[in-house]
């Protein structure tokens, strides 16, 4: 399953004209708010120049990237969480999601309406916050309260672990207190995770800004990083990196070079949301075929092997681990046997970012 990544925000701050760039899919991006009625759903491949050179050194038959999926909703306004604005429906597409993009306009232009009448990014953040905890207290009420209520009719029915977790939800979401920020322990977290909860999916904070502040991006940028951290915001102008888009890759990189940017947000994107989720890739080689796979850090062998197969996270005997570097120095597998690089690895192993990897399992 590719990686999920839902963008949010206020209505007209450049979340499609993003997601546009991003998936270069053609969605509506115009000055009117509310013009994403329905979610956008793309697919984005991972660059990945490991992948690239795997590609050169093995030539298999096909290389397979990894993806992301990005979902791009409508502006959430104050009161979406109560059905204002185009409501909550919206909120629905990104229940799924594994992390959130959270887009905040900071670039001041006159001819882009602000749905509040002015560029405050930090008082932004704070309105989508406040509908997202609005969110989850609804979901996290109700579901409380009909346990209350099976709880007065037949006590041994009721699932006494859920119930308290959700009373500790309930009461952190009324403080205010998103439940990512909620001392929960991992009992607590097990239990309501099937509830998806918005405020728990950990979060990018995008701030889209007008060319003259690049590349530090200015007074409503270091608001953000004030707030949230450095690694947490991202920098990006989405005008321009709508403009560039009819370049090719080298002369957009030279573009933004010039801008003090190194790399195209897209990548800064991904490599922001591979670090906040703490995701690895690792490669498999398997009929020819060389294809990369987004894993959890500190997975082990056979969990690993079950993104590929559940057959084989079952019938799991051992893997036969290069890591990249290594195959990359000795150029073939033949020379990295020699030297003792192809490792036999059993079921604790734990996988490791660019491992590249021959699972052997029984059916
Ligand atoms: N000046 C400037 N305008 C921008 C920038 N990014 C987007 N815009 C403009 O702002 C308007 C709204 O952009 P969209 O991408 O449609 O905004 P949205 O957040 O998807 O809006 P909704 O779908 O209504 O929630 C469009 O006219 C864009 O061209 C930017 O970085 N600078
Ligand atoms: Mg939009």
């Amino acid at each position: 399953m590719a990686l999920f990544v839902g963008i949010i925000g206020l209505p007209n701050v450049g979340k499609s004209t993003l997601f546009n760039t991003l998936t270069r899919a053609q969605v509506e991006a115009s000055n009117y708010p509310f013009c994403t009625v329905e979610p956008n759903v793309g697919m984005v491949e991972v660059p990945d120049d490991r992948l690239a050179a795997l590609d050169d050194l093995l030539t298999p038959k096909s290389s397979t990237p990894t993806h992301i999926r990005l979902v791009d909703i409508a502006g959430l306004v104050r009161g979406a969480s109560k059905g204002e604005g185009l409501g909550n429906q919206f909120l629905g597409h990104i229940r799924g999601a594994d992390a959130l993009i959270h887009v905040v306009r900071c670039f001041e232009d006159e001819g882009i309406t602000h749905v509040d009448g002015r560029v405050d990014p930090l008082a932004d953040v704070e309105t989508i916050q406040t509908e997202l905890l609005l969110a989850d207290l609804d979901v996290a009420e109700e579901a409380h309260s009909k346990m209350e209520k099976v709880a007065r009719s037949d006590t041994s029915a009721l699932d006494k672990g859920l119930f308290a977790a959700l009373g500790r939800v309930v009461s952190g979401l009324r403080e205010g207190v998103s439940v990512l920020e909620q001392d929960l322990d991992e009992d607590d977290l097990a239990q309501i995770e099937t509830y998806r909860f918005l405020t728990a999916k950990p979060m990018i904070y995008l701030a889209n800004v007008g060319e003259d502040v690049l590349p530090d991006g200015g007074e409503g940028v270091a608001a953000l990083i004030g707030k949230f951290g450095q690694e947490r915001v991202l920098i990006v102008s989405g005008q321009i990196e709508a403009e560039l888009l009819d370049l090719d890759l080298e002369d957009r990189l030279a573009f933004l070079a010039d801008l003090g940017l190194s790399e195209t947000g897209l990548n800064r994107l991904i490599l922001a949301s591979y670090d906040l989720l703490d995701l690895i890739t690792f490669y498999t080689l398997a009929n020819g075929k060389l294809q990369a796979w987004q894993l959890a850090g500190g997975t082990l062998a056979p969990q690993a092997a079950g993104k590929i197969h559940t057959d084989m996270e079952k019938g799991f005997i051992r893997a036969e681990v290069a890591a990249y570097q290594d195959l990359i120095r000795e150029g073939t597998y033949d020379k990295l046997r020699g030297v003792g690089k192809l490792h036999t690895e059993g079921r604790e192993y734990v996988v490791k970012d660019g491992d590249v990897i021959e699972f052997l399992f029984k059916v």
